[in-house]
C-alpha cells in the first residue's frame, strides 16, 4: 500500500470511529448514579431555581412568563438611546457571537422570512450602553464598569448578554423566561494564569481559553509567557532571546502579530492581558540569547559552566532590562505588568567571588535577600519610568523591598493559615493584594477538588474593613509542567469556573449543592460550545462532546 493510501485509510478509520454513537453510555450512567453510595454522590443534582446561571448574578428576579425565540426573527440591536452605535465593532462582534451561541452558526434560515411572529415571541434584545462611546475602542482596565442590568422587555447590558437564560425543549425549540437581573462583580480582578514556557501553548488554545474565560466572566489573562524552560516571546529588540531560548525558533514562538491577536481577541471579550516576565529567578532560558545576563556559578575557584539568577551586579544587566521593558510596555497595552520575583535560589550567587565582593562593598553581609532586593528595587525603578504599574509575587514584599503604594502583591504560598496571615500583613501595610494560594489548579486529586476552590474566600482573614477593601481579587493558576495543548482545557474547566463564581458573585453565595447543580449545567453549556470541559462527577449532558 502506498503511503498516501495508508494515510487515507487511517483518516477513514478515524472518521468512522468519530461517527460512532454512544447513546448506550447515557443509559449506563443514568442507571449507575442510582446505585452509587459514595459521599460525593450526595451531590446528585437537584435542579437549581437559578437554572444554569454561572457565575450567579448579584440580584435575580425570576418569573414564569416565557417567550419563544426563533433564529429567523430574533435580533440583538442597539437601543435607541445607547451611546454605542453600529460603529462600535466590539459590540457588533459580541452580538454576532451571542446570536451564534443561541442558534448555532448559519441557522438564520430564509424559509420563515415572511412569517408573522406569535404573541409570546421575543424578537429583540435591545442593548443600551450608557458609558461614553469612546470606551468602545479602549482596553478594559482595573476600573472598567462591568455592571449590567437586564429588564424584562428592554435590556441594558455591558459586554454580556442574558443568553444563559435561554433554554431548549426536547424538540430543540428555544425559550427565555422574563427575568430581571442586576449584576456587578464582587472583585475587579478575576484572573487566570497560563504558563507558555514549560510547554508551548498554540495560539488556538490560548484563544479558545480566552473565549471560555469570557463565558465565566474572568477578566484577566495573566500570561506567564517565559520561564526557565523556554523563551517563546519574540522580542523585536532582542530577537536572539527566542532564537536561542525558545523550544523552536519558528514554530514555538509568539510573534508580534500573535501577541497582538491575543490582546485584541481578549479586548473584544473584556479581558485584560497582563504579561509576566519573571526575574531574577526562573530565567535560565534568557541566558541562551543574552550571554552576560545570568550569574556564572563557581565550583571552587573556577566557573562551573552553569548559570544562576540574573546577574545583579553588572550595569549591562540594567541597560538590558531598560530596553527590554520599554518594548514590553509598548507591546502590552494594560496598565500593569507582572514582574515575578519568586523563588530566587541563592546557591549560585553564594558561589561567585565577584558577587561576594559586591556583597561586602554594599554591606549586605551574608544576607542574600538584600541582594535580591537591591536588584528588584532597581528593576522597579526602571519599570516605573515606562509608566506601568506592577504586580509582584509575595516574596518581594516579604523581603521588605520598598514598593510604590500602587503595587499589587500576589499571594501564592503556604497553607490556609499562612496565606491568611500573609493577606493580613500585606493589607495592614496598606498594599492591595491578589490571592492565588487556594487556586493552584495544577494540583490535581481524585475527587471534586472544585469544592475546595469554591469554599476559599479571599477576604477570609483577620483584618479591618479597610484591609478587606485592599483585596482586589484573585487568580487561578495553571502552571505548565504537566500541561500542554492536549490536556490544558479540561484541566482548567470547569475547575476555574468555581474560582470565577467566588470572585464575581456575592459573598453569601456559598450553597454547594446549588453550585453543583448550576455548575453541572454550565459545564454542559461549555461542552456544547466545543470546549472539552471535564465533568464534575458521573452524569451526562443533553448534547455530548463530539
Ligand atoms: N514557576 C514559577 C512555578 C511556580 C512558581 N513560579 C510554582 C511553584 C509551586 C507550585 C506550582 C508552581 N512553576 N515561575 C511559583 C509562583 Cl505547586
Amino acid at each position: 500500500m502506498s503511503t498516501t493510501l495508508k494515510f487515507t485509510a487511517l483518516l477513514l478509520a478515524l472518521s468512522l470511529c468519530r461517527g460512532l454513537r454512544h447513546d448506550y453510555i447515557d443509559n449506563y450512567i443514568d442507571n449507575y448514579i442510582d446505585e452509587v453510595t459514595e459521599e460525593e454522590a450526595e451531590l446528585v443534582a437537584q435542579p437549581s431555581k437559578y437554572g444554569s446561571l454561572w457565575p450567579l448574578p448579584q440580584k435575580v428576579q425570576l418569573s414564569e412568563v416565557s417567550f419563544k425565540l426563533t433564529s429567523s426573527s430574533f435580533r440583538i440591536v442597539d437601543a435607541k438611546d445607547s451611546t454605542a452605535g453600529p460603529s462600535c465593532s466590539l459590540l457588533q462582534d459580541a452580538y454576532r457571537r451571542y446570536y451564534e451561541y443561541m442558534f448555532g452558526i448559519a441557522k438564520r434560515q430564509q424559509l420563515n422570512k415572511g412569517r408573522r411572529t406569535g404573541p409570546s415571541e421575543l424578537t429583540e434584545l435591545q442593548v443600551w450602553i450608557t458609558s461614553p462611546d469612546s470606551e468602545c475602542d479602549s482596553y478594559p482596565s482595573l476600573t472598567s464598569d462591568e455592571s449590567c442590568e437586564s429588564l424584562p422587555h428592554s435590556y441594558h447590558l455591558h459586554r454580556v448578554a442574558g443568553i444563559q437564560l435561554v433554554y431548549e425543549d426536547e424538540y430543540g425549540a428555544k425559550s427565555i423566561n422574563s427575568t430581571t437581573i442586576s449584576d456587578f462583580p464582587r472583585f475587579a480582578h478575576r484572573g487566570i494564569l497560563l504558563d507558555s514556557s514549560r510547554h508551548f501553548l498554540p495560539i488556538k488554545v490560548i484563544l479558545a481559553n480566552l473565549e471560555t474565560m469570557a463565558m465565566n466572566k474572568i477578566n484577566v489573562f495573566h500570561w506567564h509567557i517565559v520561564d526557565d524552560q523556554s523563551f517563546p516571546y519574540l522580542s523585536r529588540t532582542f530577537p536572539q532571546l527566542s532564537q536561542q531560548g525558545a523550544y523552536h525558533p519558528y514554530t514555538h514562538v509568539y510573534t508580534p502579530a500573535d501577541v497582538k491577536m491575543v490582546i485584541e481577541f481578549a479586548r473584544l471579550r473584556g479581558i485584560r492581558v497582563i504579561p509576566e516576565f519573571d526575574t531574577p529567578g526562573h530565567t535560565q532560558s534568557w541566558g541562551k540569547g543574552q550571554p552576560d545576563l545570568l550569574t556564572p556559578c563557581y565550583s571552587g575557584s573556577k566557573p562551573s559552566g552553569t548559570f544562576g539568577p540574573v546577574n545583579p551586579i553588572l550595569n549591562t544587566t540594567y541597560d538590558f532590562m531598560s530596553q527590554f521593558f520599554k518594548e514590553i510596555s509598548a507591546v502590552f497595552p494594560d496598565a500593569y505588568v507582572h514582574l515575578g520575583g519568586d523563588e530566587v535560589d541563592f546557591t549560585c550567587w553564594k558561589s561567585n567571588p565577584d558577587i561576594q565582593k559586591f556583597m561586602d562593598q554594599q554591606g549586605f553581609g551574608q544576607d542574600y535577600s538584600k541582594l535580591e532586593s537591591f536588584y528588584i528595587q532597581k528593576l522597579l525603578d526602571i519599570v516605573t519610568t515606562t509608566e506601568k504599574g506592577y504586580t509582584i509575587w509575595q516574596e518581594v514584599f516579604d523581603n521588605g523591598v520598598k514598593l510604590k503604594p500602587d503595587t499589587l502583591i500576589h499571594v501564592w504560598k503556604g497553607n490556609q493559615q499562612q496565606y491568611q496571615n500573609e493577606m493580613a500583613n500585606v493589607t495592614s501595610s496598606g498594599y492591595r493584594t491578589l490571592l492565588s494560594t487556594p487556586w493552584y489548579l495544577n494540583r490535581i486529586s481524585y475527587g471534586q477538588d472544585w469544592q475546595g476552590h469554591y469554599k476559599a474566600d479571599p477576604q477570609d482573614f483577620k483584618g479591618t474593613e479597610a484591609q478587606k477593601k485592599l483585596v482586589i481579587g484573585g487568580e487561578a493558576c495553571l502552571w505548565g509542567e504537566y500541561v500542554d495543548a492536549t490536556n490544558l482545557t479540561p484541566r482548567l474547566w470547569p475547575r476555574a469556573s468555581a474560582v470565577a463564581e467566588r470572585l464575581w458573585s456575592a459573598k453569601d453565595v456559598t450553597d454547594i449543592n446549588d453550585a453543583f447543580s448550576r455548575l453541572s449545567v454550565h459545564r454542559c453549556r461549555m461542552v456544547d460550545r466545543g470546549i472539552p470541559a471535564e465533568p464534575l462527577f458521573s452524569s451526562y449532558c443533553p448534547h455530548e462532546y463530539k
